[in-house]
Formats: structure tokens, sequence, C-alpha cells
């Protein structure tokens, strides 16, 4: 039998949390005076929170000490898993189902690899807490995408050879990260944006449980 290990990404693959996201810099950005648009968001997609908070002060100009900087971090949470906490399972993107589904009935590695230290939470709002054999997110990394190091440490959990795994992704550093594990990568979203990765889908409505057996059996 042939067990591979399908290593998912939290938002944008499983959930769209970026608007939740978006929500919450922009009042925090707002309430200091500085702009935050939607394009500027589309930056912040798989950055950690301290490097999205980075930014944001740097678009804006702004320098704060490391003790307003800790808690203009805490405001964010707060405000993002107020959003959070309302989730339900209607908001899983679609088809994701579908294909967890039949990796589980064919015995496949099933593990979670997020920069969100709010990752556990999110998946227990939606009901998928269960389905992955192994989480790995921003609590147990410490180098973010495009280091492998959260990928590697998901083959590792999941006992699998990194050259087995095969990873879904909706950012660019995500893809790079796949890659540089040696793993197989598919970008979930535009062609032209995530063209480093080895197969690109809009969302896992275009993917077949055929081409996942044919994953399987590589
Ligand atoms: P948190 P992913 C990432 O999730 C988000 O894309 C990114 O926008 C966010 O800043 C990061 O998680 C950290 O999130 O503040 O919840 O720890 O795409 O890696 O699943
Ligand atoms: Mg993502």
């Amino acid at each position: 039998m042939h067990k591979k290990g399908f290593i998912f990404d939290l938002d944008g693959v499983i959930v769209d949390t970026a608007k939740y996201h978006f929500l919450a810099w922009k009042n925090l950005a707002n309430n200091m005076g500085v702009d935050f648009t939607e394009i500027q968001n589309e930056q912040l997609k798989g950055v950690s929170r301290v490097k999205s908070l980075e930014k944001i002060l740097n678009w804006g100009n702004k320098s704060v000490s490391e003790e307003e900087f800790m808690e203009l971090m805490a405001i964010k949470n707060e405000e993002y898993l107020g959003y959070i906490n309302k989730m339900t399972e209607e908001e899983i993107l679609p088809d994701v189902p579908k294909i967890l589904s039949f990796l589980q009935e064919e015995n496949q590695g099933i593990a979670l690899g997020s920069a969100s230290k709010n990752a556990r939470t999110i998946l227990n709002k939606v009901k998928l807490f269960s389905v992955f054999e192994t989480i790995v997110d921003g609590n147990d990394v410490s180098k973010a995408k495009p280091n492998p190091e959260v990928f590697l440490i998901g083959a590792q959990k999941l006992g699998l050879d990194q050259h087995d795994c095969i990873v879904f992704e909706d950012s660019v550093a995500g893809i790079k990260a796949a890659n540089n594990a040696g793993m197989i990568s598919i970008g979930i979203g535009d062609k032209n944006i995530l063209h480093e990765a080895d197969y690109v889908f809009k969302d896992f409505t275009e993917i077949s449980t055929d081409f996942i057996k044919e994953l399987i059996e590589k």
C-alpha cells in the first residue's frame, strides 16, 4: 500500500480567514492614522503575525516600542478571535471535505502546516480538528515560510519521508517552502502568481479524486 502525506495550509486553502485578518488589521492601522488596503492585505497572506505588524508599521512610517508592539499584536488578535469564534462548518472552502474524506478512505497521512497561532481554534470551530493526524502551526515553528521547517516537522510527525509528502498552499512563500522541503507543491489560487508550484488549481472543485489517486501511486 502506498502511504503519502498530504499537508494542508489553513488560511486560503481550508478556510478564508484572510477577510477577518483584513478587518482586524485595518481597524488597528486606521486607529493609528495609517491607511490599510485589501492590496496590502494580499501581501500579508501566509506571513506571520509579527512580520505582518512590522510591514504595516513600515507602510505607515510608524515606529513603536517593543512593549507597544506586543500590545498592538494583542489588540489585533483579540478582534480577530472575535470573528473566528463565530465561524462554522459553512465556511469550509468548496470541495475541501470531499478531498479530506477521500484521503481518509485511502488511509493517507493528513497534516496541517500553517503559520497561524490560532489554527487549532479555527479547526475546532469548523469541526475539522479530528480529521488531521497531526497539526503544525505558528506555535511549533521558529522559521517562517519560505523556510521549509513547518512542512518538514509535518512529515516527521506523520512518520513519512519528506519526499513522500504533498503540500496544498495558497501563498507564494508557502509554495517556496514546500519546494524547499523537496515536496510536491500544489498551488490553490492564481496560476500567474503561484507559477513556482508543481500544479495549480483555482480551488478544490478543480481537483479530482483520480488526480489524488495518481499522487498516492506516484
Ligand atoms: P495568526 P496560513 C497565516 O495562515 C495567514 O495567512 C496570515 O495572514 C497570518 O498573519 C498568519 O497565518 C498568522 O496568523 O495571527 O492567527 O497567528 O495561511 O499559514 O494558514
Ligand atoms: Mg495560506
